[in-house]
């Protein structure tokens, strides 16, 4: 056998490993591990609200992907209380089982500027976690769990910043200035079209549900045996 059809052989082989090592190679960024790499950063905008009038930055789709702020470019300004929500695609937040931080939000500039964050599986109901406190900040979302609250092991889609007062900075750059959001738990994408309040509310019914059928066996199996007494005394 030559070397080049041994070469042809083993292809396919070094093709896989160097697939799985690329899809499972955790990244680190300002000193942040993120065991899912670039993929674990926010993949698509869904709104932009900023609420000043004369933005220099307001480009929503630069707080997506890794944070990459260069030469003061690369970020959005969310204007004093103004309003972004980002969704992951090819990734989602989930839980860390304990108080390790799960989301962390990038936000640039000489004056750190805090907002409030809120999290989603459907972008219509939110769930509040914390706000951040410097600009690398990290959110232990596990902190937040309970009735209406997060859900150990769910996959969250949507995140939503609020600017939160007071006025720190002005025009161009009013507001917090997001460089990049990113799931240090991340899990893979939600499923779509699964209503996982349905599958709740019909795993909470499963045991009645189950006494229900063995009563309607018993029920059935005693009936079977009067007719069958019956029949053999008539
Ligand atoms: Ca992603
Ligand atoms: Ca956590
Ligand atoms: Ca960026």
């Amino acid at each position: 056998m030559n070397k080049i059809s041994i070469m042809r052989r083993l292809a396919p082989f070094i093709l896989s490993i160097c697939l799985l090592a690329g899809l499972s190679s955790a990244v680190v960024y300002d000193g942040i591990d993120f065991r899912d790499g670039a993929s674990a950063f926010a993949d698509e905008v869904v709104s932009y609200n900023p609420t000043s009038e004369a933005m220099g930055h307001d480009n929503p789709s630069m707080a997506l992907g890794i944070p990459d702020y260069t030469n003061n470019t690369n970020f959005v300004s969310l204007g004093d209380e103004g309003i972004l929500v980002l969704k992951f695609t090819d990734n989602s937040l989930t839980t860390s089982g304990n108080n390790y931080d799960d989301l962390r939000i990038f936000e640039i500039g000489n004056k750190f500027e805090s907002v409030d964050v809120y999290i989603s599986k459907d972008g219509i109901n939110w769930i509040y976690v914390g706000n951040t406190t410097n600009s690398t900040s990290g959110i232990d979302i596990d902190a937040y769990k309970g009735s209406g609250g997060v859900v150990l092991g769910a996959q969250y889609s949507y995140v939503k910043l609020v600017d939160r007062l007071p006025h720190e900075s002005d025009t161009p750059t009013e507001g917090a200035d997001i460089d990049a959001v990113g799931a240090t738990s991340s899990k893979p994408p939600a499923p779509e079209g699964i209503d996982e309040g349905a599958l709740e509310a019909i795993s909470s019914m499963l045991p009645t549900i189950i006494t229900f059928l063995i009563l309607a066996l018993v029920i059935a199996g005693v009936i079977g045996l009067v007719i069958l007494f019956k029949r053999r005394k008539a």
